[in-house]
């Protein structure tokens, strides 16, 4: 292992592992949209409603993504800040078409913004105004304000439209996230060929 690669491991930075946690309410469609992230031969044929959680994996170009799937019913969003600590980024998925639940999707957004895991920490969140496809769904334009996104100043944030059964949508908000992921990377991996360079002037 080269020098590089040690300094790398034991900085942290060489971060290619990435764990998301997958929130939102309860049949907002979390389970679909990482099952269409997975590959095809790892694909579940039917999607039943998450108990408790799952675990499920899926990689991009440059990151391999772990993702606690959580589930939205009421009776196991408790189980959720247990994983704030692990979670290196978080999608929140919302039913754009339920208008009456809104509400509660904001409360229990509100709730995770404010838990003291998450609150000083600069954890990108991506948000998916799913079911884009029914009919009456609110626009993410329109989820966005319902939710006051815009009051998230010390966070990045994206917010896409999706369609999580056709799939849609979908790699916008991950090359999104990948994004954050890889930018910090690139930065840090020059910090380190610097530092290295500097090290083996000095040694020369
Ligand atoms: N029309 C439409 N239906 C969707 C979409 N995404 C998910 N669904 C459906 O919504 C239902 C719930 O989807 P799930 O992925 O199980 O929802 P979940 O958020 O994981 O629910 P919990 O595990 O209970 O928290 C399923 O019948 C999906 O087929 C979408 O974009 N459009
Ligand atoms: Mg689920």
């Amino acid at each position: 292992m080269g020098l590089f690669d040690r300094l790398a491991g034991w900085l942290g930075l060489k971060k290619k592992e990435v764990n998301v946690l997958c929130l939102g309410l309860d049949n907002s469609g979390k389970t679909t949209i990482i099952n269409q992230l997975k590959p095809s031969n790892a694909q579940a044929q039917d999607v039943v409603p998450t108990i408790g959680f799952s675990i499920e994996k899926f990689k991009t170009s440059s990151l391999s993504f772990t993702v606690f799937d959580m589930s939205g019913q009421g009776r196991y969003r408790n189980l959720w800040e247990h994983y704030y600590k692990e979670g290196q980024a978080i999608i929140f998925v919302i039913d754009s078409g339920d208008k009456l639940r809104m509400v509660v999707a904001k409360e229990e957004l509100d709730t995770l913004l404010n838990h003291p895991d998450i609150k000083h920490r600069r954890i990108p969140i991506l948000f998916f105004a799913n079911k884009m496809d029914l009919r009456d769904a609110l626009s993410a334009v329109k989820v966005s304000q319902l939710l006051c996104l815009e009051n998230i100043k010390d966070k990045p944030w994206h917010i896409c439209a999706s369609d999580a059964v056709k799939g849609e949508g979908l790699q916008e908000g991950v090359d999104w996230l990948q994004g954050k992921y890889t930018h910090s990377m690139f930065c840090a991996s020059n910090f380190l060929f610097v530092f290295e360079l500097l090290v083996s002037t000095e040694m020369s």
